[in-house]
């Protein structure tokens, strides 16, 4: 029997070894993990812990917040403020950013959340998850603000994600491939279960929400209508549909057996170039993707060279296994 290595024993072991997790980073990355492990334990207590059901109040997407969206949101807060690691924050669920209050040491990172991605699915005990990015503070800024966190997602330092599901999974990449650590509750930590995660490059397994498909643009319509053709059609193969409304849990499943997530633009909505978040969504979810041999782009780029222009921006994701998604944005440029 392997011995169990934890988050923190992987952490040190790849500063030693590869010498790219200052001691800040693997502060700020146990910080998170603690933070998760505490989000974790609210949303297991579910009706029992009084956590369920609407906050009736809005963000600043205009959704209406869930109580455990907001209790998520501070636990990272409060987790993170005091450590010296970090000099701002950013949320889906604040419309600024939110400064390392004076009375604690600044750091010299920028941690970017959306504390419970997957609200809609609380209430129906779906697996819902935390999302985070974490940039470097740019050296010249001494005044944090806004614009400093406005940064391609190629320039990320960490990703993650933490799924409560079945079990509760910490997935993470510092650049050197992908990890994933599931919690212990015996223990209380999070223990390395699998360290190199690969994305298959094919797959015959589509995710994106049907119900939206009179409102596509032509090239999405053109690649599901050839899945649905399945062994008869172009593609030679069946394939299968899966959509969770929950984007932890839907890129959890394309990086453990392959897949392609798609959440198009598309005419609802034509000013907006998506539904999901820039920052705190797609940069961290493509750059996991990208880590474990997949690829991510918005249709026509690559997500991680988009120059963000605002904190709260949205973007067209398509995102999974790389023959896949070279595939559908193959058909955008094409059109
Ligand atoms: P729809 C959850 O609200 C979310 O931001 C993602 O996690 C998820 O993939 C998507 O929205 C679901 O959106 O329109 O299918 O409910």
């Amino acid at each position: 029997m392997s011995p169990k290595i934890s988050l923190s024993r992987y952490l040190v072991e790849q500063q030693r070894s590869k010498g790219h997790i200052p001691s800040q980073l693997r502060l700020l990355l146990e910080v998170v993990a603690r933070a998760c492990k505490s989000i974790s334990h609210a949303v297991n207590k579910g009706s029992l812990g009084g956590v369920l059901g609407s906050a009736e109040s809005a963000n600043i997407q205009g959704e209406i917040q869930k109580k455990l969206d907001i209790i998520a949101n501070e636990v990272l807060i409060e987790a993170n403020e005091w450590g010296g690691h970090l000099a701002a924050m950013a949320s889906e669920e604040m419309e600024s950013i939110h400064l390392v209050p004076n009375r604690y040491p600044q750091g010299e990172y920028l941690l970017l959340f959306d504390p419970l991605d997957g609200s809609s699915n609380i209430d129906v005990n779906v697996s819902i998850g935390t999302i985070f990015s974490v940039l470097k503070k740019p050296d010249e800024s001494d005044a944090i603000s806004e614009k400093d966190f406005l940064q391609a997602g190629k320039h990320q330092v960490a990703a993650g994600y933490c799924v409560y599901g079945p079990q509760t999974t910490l997935v993470l990449t510092v650049g050197d491939g992908v990890a994933m650590f599931t919690l212990d509750r015996e223990q209380g930590s999070f223990v390395l279960t699998d360290e190199h995660v690969k994305v298959p490059e094919d797959t015959q397994e589509f995710a994106i929400n049907m119900s939206n498909m009179r409102h596509w643009d032509s090239p999405v319509k053109k690649y599901v209508d050839e899945c649905l053709q399945g062994k008869e059609g172009p593609r030679g193969k069946d394939f299968n549909m899966r959509w969770i409304a929950s984007m932890v849990a839907d890129v959890h499943r394309i990086l453990t057996r392959g897949g392609v997530f798609m959440y198009p633009w598309d005419k609802r909505e034509p000013n907006k170039a998506g539904k999901l978040r820039l920052m705190y969504e797609a940069n961290p979810m493509s750059w996991l993707i990208e880590q474990a041999g997949g690829a991510s782009t918005n249709g026509r780029e690559r997500i991680l060279d988009i120059q963000p222009q605002q904190l709260h921006e949205r973007v067209s994701v398509i995102l999974g296994s790389k023959n896949e998604v070279a595939r559908v944005t193959r058909y955008h440029l094409e059109k």
